[in-house]
């Protein structure tokens, strides 16, 4: 038996089968190489949804974890440690926001926000008790907690998993009037990805974050961006709310602001909001500790000292250029994406079977709603190495393939 079966079988054996993984069994990282259990190599074009921005073991963040991990890693918010402040201020200042609360997973970052939108609801907006409402978009993806599963418009997340919780609607995504005509004196946000990931790279037209931003303004309503996958260099500036100059009033970063070494997620918001949460309200034991502190302040240094959002954004623009060459393909229906978070549609329901032809070709890519895969590397990725990605992938995408019957 190859020790890919042996380590699939144990899996098979004792793993929840909350998850069907290509059967490719990994062992090693570097950079954007990915290395399995028999030694094959392969490029890694999902870059764990985005939190691996930094390329697989970036020695700095690395050396940042070792170095801290061999003096603290964890006290409880119970005392302070001396790791902390210093990184919410380097997040801050980058951010331009004044305070930031951090918690570890990205669906605690979500849940955080919308306790924040809530509270603020309460006390400064003046709804009634227990009447808050918050309006969210449809095909959204904002993790797997049961009040955040509830929301989802994805019946595989959420069946079976009631009572839902109460106080969210769901209005079409990308259409700013469809999110004005839900508003009511009730409605205390709007939660929203800039582009949806889980969606399959759903763009929303041009203006739409402007659009957003300035009816949240006229009604009183907070605008609250998960910049969960998106943020972070991930599509070629440091958030994506950048790239229509707006300034949401609370942002969720995570995933890459561990560079994939460790979970970190924070929340982002003025004083005045922030200060919603008095001790007690809210917390992890977890959240900002110092090990997690020091991965991300070091993760935050890559990004800015190697440029990544520029980086995200010239070596996006020759990834998706190659992609194009195949738009002419009958059965391609479209090529999308900003930066380097990348999707390719086709017509007909391929996207799996071609993913694992691009495993066996030695690249790692995900597929989403049968017909597009999506196209996520490192964004440390270098010329040679996209030219050397997409040429696989073209050469593994024109090859003709049996359609399964439905
Ligand atoms: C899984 C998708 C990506 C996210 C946004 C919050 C979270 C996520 C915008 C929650 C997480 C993940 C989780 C991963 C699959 C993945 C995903 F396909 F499901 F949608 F990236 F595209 N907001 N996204 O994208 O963050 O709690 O997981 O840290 O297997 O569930 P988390």
């Amino acid at each position: 038996m190859s020790r890919t079966d042996e380590c699939l079988e144990v899996v098979d054996r004792y793993s929840a089968r909350n998850y069907a993984p290509i059967p490719v069994v990994i062992h090693r990282g570097e950079g954007i190489y990915l290395y399995d259990v028999e030694g094959r190599e392969y490029m890694d074009m999902l870059s764990a949804y985005s939190a691996v921005n930094q390329g697989h073991q970036h020695p700095h963040i690395v050396d940042a974890m070792v170095k801290q991990v061999k003096t603290l890693a964890l006290t409880s918010r119970a005392f302070h440690n001396d790791k902390m402040g210093p990184f919410l201020q380097k997040l801050c200042e980058m951010a331009g926001f004044d305070k930031a609360l951090p918690m570890n997973t990205g669906a605690e970052g979500v849940e955080t926000a919308i306790k924040l939108a809530r509270r603020w609801a309460y006390r400064d907006k003046k709804v009634p008790a227990d009447q808050a409402e918050i309006i969210v978009c449809e095909g959204n993806f904002h993790g797997r907690t049961t009040t955040i599963v509830g929301f989802s418009s994805d019946d595989g997340a959420k069946e079976g998993f009631g009572p839902i919780t109460p106080g969210f609607k769901a209005v079409s995504y990308g259409d700013a009037a469809a999110l004005e005509a839900a508003i009511t004196p009730n409605t205390a946000a709007f939660l929203v990805e800039p582009i949806q990931g889980e969606a399959g790279v759903v763009l929303p037209p041009d203006g739409y974050l402007k659009a957003i931003q300035t009816i949240c303004k006229k009604h009183n309503v907070l605008l609250i961006c998960d910049e969960i996958q998106t943020g972070l260099c991930r599509t070629g500036n440091m958030f994506r709310f950048q790239a229509e100059a707006v300034t949401p009033d609370v942002v969720i970063v995570g995933k890459a602001l561990s560079g994939g070494l460790y979970p970190i997620s924070a929340v982002l918001a003025s004083d005045a909001l922030m200060s919603v949460f008095d001790p007690g309200s809210h917390g992890s034991t977890y959240g900002g500790n110092p090990l997690a502190s020091a991965v991300g302040m070091a993760a935050l240094d890559v990004l800015v000292d190697e440029k990544l959002d520029e980086r995200a954004r010239t070596m996006g623009a020759r990834f998706t250029a190659a992609l194009e060459t195949m738009a002419s393909d009958p059965r391609v229906k479209e090529v999308r994406g900003a930066g380097l978070l990348i999707a390719i549609e086709f017509h007909e329901p391929i996207a799996k079977i071609k993913v694992k032809a691009l495993a066996k070709a030695g690249v790692l890519a995900k597929d989403t709603h049968e017909t597009t895969i999506r196209f996520a590397p490192p964004l440390i990725i270098s010329e040679d190495q996209v030219d050397a990605a997409t040429k696989i992938i073209l050469e593994v995408l024109k090859a003709p393939v049996k359609v399964p019957s439905a």
